[in-house]
């Protein structure tokens, strides 16, 4: 079929009211039956309007659907009194001045889960059966107008067999529980009118583990975690997390819970993360099930944001839901804002805002400099699903970041309270959200709007002059935007700093920029300060001024701001790295040798930082983000250089390292999951890393022991993917220690895929083709096909790239198979052919061929072709 672009300025509004909608489910073993009574009337703000006689009734469906039965007001209707489309799916019942009134449509329909591997709508799940509907799945599931702004009251009846489907759960309160011989039937009411995005049901073989909240209204909500029976032993986090989440909003943004109820499912077979249903979430068992035996640290910290950021949903982007999917970083970027805020006040140390810039730049930063880029509001799509990104959900928080900077936290929340209060029920815009902020905090937001409206990566430059008899200090900021662009408003948060002593002489200040270019001056420095810059990454900005190696060693000693020691770390790293590329010419830094690199690690690593903020100074940057910064290099010289930095830091502070593995090894008797503990286990790690890679027998063994002995999957996991960094024999016993011990978990499965798949070692891509073929695996289940397929693809550049006359052909062979089963996967898998413009020759050419060999094939899902597209163009 072939889909039509949708363009923002096409919105209209939908001319009908939805009072409510009684969903009935029939399952049975091979299919199920959906019954829906839809009470609706006409707007009555459209009575009187010309054109009537084009307002009909349009109910979106899918090619799925098998239409049953179609009565209007009790009277079956005859096959010229409405209209199906088998294009677009679309089912239209013509104008009736009766419709003005109340009137009741009553359709029936067969699908069948069982054959339903595009995991949108209503589908099977290993032995349960489960709904995405966000974007556009519910229509996958019944007919109904599918879009977010049509927001009504839904009640759920679902009938089924007891033996087979136990539980039976949806949206809202359970009113009633029926049985009859060997099948059961249950009623659930959604008090809150929502659009049909967020509606969820599940069926099967369930057990649940039980928790309560009392919110600060006193209202006593039950909380359940469902999971199949095998993974009892990972729920009890999830709880814990979801009552801190509950607690958090409360206290921090007044925001409470409004149901009674608040479950949670967790299923293997998942699109994405997990899903923000009213009341009913689900998620990916991946984002909910840990226990120390089975789960890292980044395991316990992404259930930890994911819970939570599910949960603040249920504020924004639920009780006030997006006008239309042009608004989707209006409850994205919001949430995913409100989630950083939450992981960032759970420790002190502000390494969650590192995490947080890094993951910005290598992805979204990536993304906006690339084919794919677009606004954080785009214009136009041809598949929704595409428009999940980094950019909506990454750089949209960050425009709320950047907006709390600019308004201050006191202003800033009065405007989230009015904006929620305002708008609660209601399908609303980004715009509507500005406008609010700038009513309560009384100021022009307009320049800021653009944010939303302009892709690509502002470039910030600034130059600076010190006048010494005037004693001022002045400094220029300018920002540069791609032609044609407007300026933006830019919070750019600076400190002032003592050249001899660090001392710090301005603190924290922010200064708005709202022209491309504008001097801000300071009086009362005698000397020339030092500039601490974009504290706190104020604004998601690319840094374009180069400091000098004096500055950058100043700062990642006197600064008192995280980012700003973390930022001057990052460039020494890249310029290390660069003189190893060009080991003959001279760079301006090519005073970065061995030597100062290894001071600069062992001042690090003796300094009182704290574990993690040592940790995240001495990451090396991946070879995925060094190759951004250097447009056509070749990535087999950059990751020789790589390697031969990653060499000579081991080999520089070898001791040093392992005297420090060696304190913390065995620092923590027992697995907690705490800010000290993870800390303490990333610097243990990552010593055990640099060990590793000198490349000597003794610190192989102490990593294969560690992979031994280690009572959690955190130094577990660690171990064995340092030990798959090396050809070594240890690897390959310890993955089968792993294999015969994990094998039967899916999640641990997916953990010896993708360990393997992202090892650098020249074997990775026969790896990757023989596991391919294992049993165990299968590319109906994303959770396999993102750890194997996409993790050599996106995370194994090296490899990938080496061996591109193979692994591109590959490529495009894996996004053609899943473009036929689960096409959101397989845009998905499209991604990594959209840097081709950043590799030099022939690996461009060799990917241009494969995108163009994808936009031939005859069958192409929406979701890819406008990938392709848009990579090609
Ligand atoms: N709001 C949810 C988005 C989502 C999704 C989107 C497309 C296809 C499948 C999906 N599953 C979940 C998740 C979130 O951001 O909270
Ligand atoms: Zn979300």
């Amino acid at each position: 079929m072939d889909q039509q672009r949708v363009h923002l300025k096409d919105y209209r509004p939908y001319p009908y009211d939805l009072k409510s909608i009684h969903l009935f489910f029939d399952i049975e073993e091979e299919w199920v039956c959906v019954e829906a009574e839809i009470h609706f009337s006409l707007k009555p703000q459209w009575i009187g309007v010309q054109d009537l006689q084009q307002l009909g009734f349009v109910l979106h469906g899918d090619s799925d659907l098998e239409l049953l039965g179609l009565e209007l007001n009790e009277r079956p209707l005859k096959a010229d009194e409405y209209q199906y489309s088998t294009t677009t799916h679309q089912l239209t019942l013509p104008y009736h001045p009766g419709f003005t009134g109340s009137n009741r449509l009553k359709t029936r329909v067969k699908i069948n889960p069982s054959t339903n591997k595009a995991l949108s709508g209503l589908y099977r799940s290993g032995s349960l059966l489960c709904t995405q509907c966000e974007a556009e799945g519910f229509r996958r599931i019944t007919f109904f107008p599918d879009r977010p702004d049509v927001l009504t009251l839904f009640t759920t009846t679902i009938q089924a067999c007891k033996k087979n489907f136990p539980v039976l759960l949806s949206n809202g309160h359970l009113v009633s529980h029926t049985e009859h011989q060997k099948r059961q039937t249950v009623t659930w009411v959604d008090p809150h009118p929502k659009p049909c995005y967020l509606f969820a049901l599940v069926a099967g073989p369930l057990v649940a583990l039980e928790d309560h909240f009392l919110t600060r209204s006193q209202r006593l909500v039950t909380l359940k975690l469902y999971l199949e029976p095998e993974n009892w032993e990972k729920a009890a986090f999830s709880l814990q997390c979801l009552k801190k989440a509950m607690a958090w909003d409360e206290a921090t943004y007044d925001r409470e819970y409004d149901l009674n109820v608040y479950h949670i499912v967790a299923v293997n077979d998942f699109n994405s993360g997990a899903m923000e249903n009213k009341g009913l979430n689900i998620f990916n068992a991946k984002y909910a099930l840990v226990n120390p035996r089975t789960a890292t640290d980044i395991d316990y910290e992404h259930v930890e944001a994911v819970i939570a950021h599910e949960y603040f949903h249920n504020w924004s982007g639920n009780r006030v839901t997006c006008r239309d999917w042009f608004q989707l970083s209006l409850k994205e970027g919001l949430t995913v804002f409100r989630e950083q805020h939450y992981m960032a006040d759970q420790s002190d140390s502000g390494i969650s805002l590192l995490d947080q810039v890094h993951f910005l730049r290598s992805k979204q930063f990536a993304e906006d400099n690339g084919p794919l880029a677009h606004p954080v509001q785009p214009d136009s799509y041809l598949e929704i699903n595409n428009f999940y990104t980094a950019t909506v959900y990454e750089k949209g928080a960050e425009i709320i970041r950047m907006l709390k900077n600019l308004l201050g936290w006191t202003v800033f929340k009065q405007g989230m309270n009015h904006y929620f209060e305002r708008f609660d029920g209601q399908a609303v815009t980004i715009d509507d959200f500005v406008n609010n902020m700038a009513e309560v905090a009384g100021t022009d937001l307009s320049a800021f709007m653009r944010w939303y409206k302009q892709a690509g990566t502002p470039e910030l430059h600034w130059e600076e002059t010190h006048d010494p008899n005037n004693q001022t200090y002045s400094l220029t900021l300018i920002q540069k935007l791609k032609d044609n662009q407007l300026p933006l408003h830019i919070p750019v948060k600076i400190g002032l700093l003592e050249a001899d002593t660090g001392k710090t002489l301005l603190d924290s200040t922010i200064l708005e920029l709202k022209d491309f270019e504008q001097t801000f001056n300071f009086s009362g420095f005698p000397k020339k300060p030092v500039l601490s810059m974009l504290r706190e990454f104020s604004a998601a900005v690319q840094l374009k001024t180069k400091r000098p190696l004096k500055d950058l060693l100043f700062l990642l000693k006197h600064d008192t701001d995280a980012f700003n020691q973390w930022e001057a770390a990052q460039t020494i790293w890249r310029s290390s790295w660069e003189c190893h590329l060009l080991p003959s010419s001279k760079t301006e830094d090519s005073n970065i040798d061995s030597d100062l690199i290894d001071e600069i690690v062992l001042s690090i690593l003796s300094s009182s930082k704290p574990n993690d903020l040592k940790s995240a100074l001495l990451q090396l940057p991946h070879l995925t983000e060094l190759l951004e910064f250097k447009p056509g290099l070749d990535p087999e010289h950059g990751f020789l250089a790589l390697k031969k930095l990653k060499t000579s830091t081991a080999l520089g502070n070898e001791k040093t390292w392992l005297e420090i593995y060696e304190q913390l090894k065995n620092k923590h008797r027992y697995y907690v999951y705490d800010h000290t503990a993870t800390a303490d286990r990333r610097l243990q790690n990552l010593c055990l890393s640099h060990l590793v890679r000198t490349g000597k027998t003794n610190h192989l063994q102490l990593a294969f022991e560690q992979f031994k002995t280690a009572k959690d999957m955190h130094n577990r996991y660690s171990a064995l993917s340092i030990l798959c960094q090396t050809e070594s024999s240890f690897k390959q016993e310890a993955l089968d220690a792993f294999y015969d011990e994990f094998s039967t978990d899916q999640l641990l499965l997916n953990k010896w895929f993708s360990v393997q798949a992202t090892a650098e070692v020249e074997s990775a891509f026969q790896t990757v083709q023989t596991l391919e073929k294992h049993p165990a695996f299968s590319e109906q289940v994303p959770n396999q096909v993102y750890a194997l397929i996409l993790g050599f693809a996106s995370h194994n550049s090296w490899v990938f790239h080496k061996s591109h006359q193979a692994t591109y052909p590959w490529l495009r062979s894996w996004i053609l198979k899943l473009n036929a089963l689960n096409p959101q996967i397989a845009s998905r898998l499209t991604e990594p052919f959209s840097h081709w413009q950043k590799l030099p020759q022939p690996l461009q050419m060799a990917m241009q061929t494969e995108l163009r060999a994808l936009a031939a094939h005859p069958s192409l899902s929406p979701n890819v072709s406008e990938l392709v597209t848009a990579c090609l163009a």
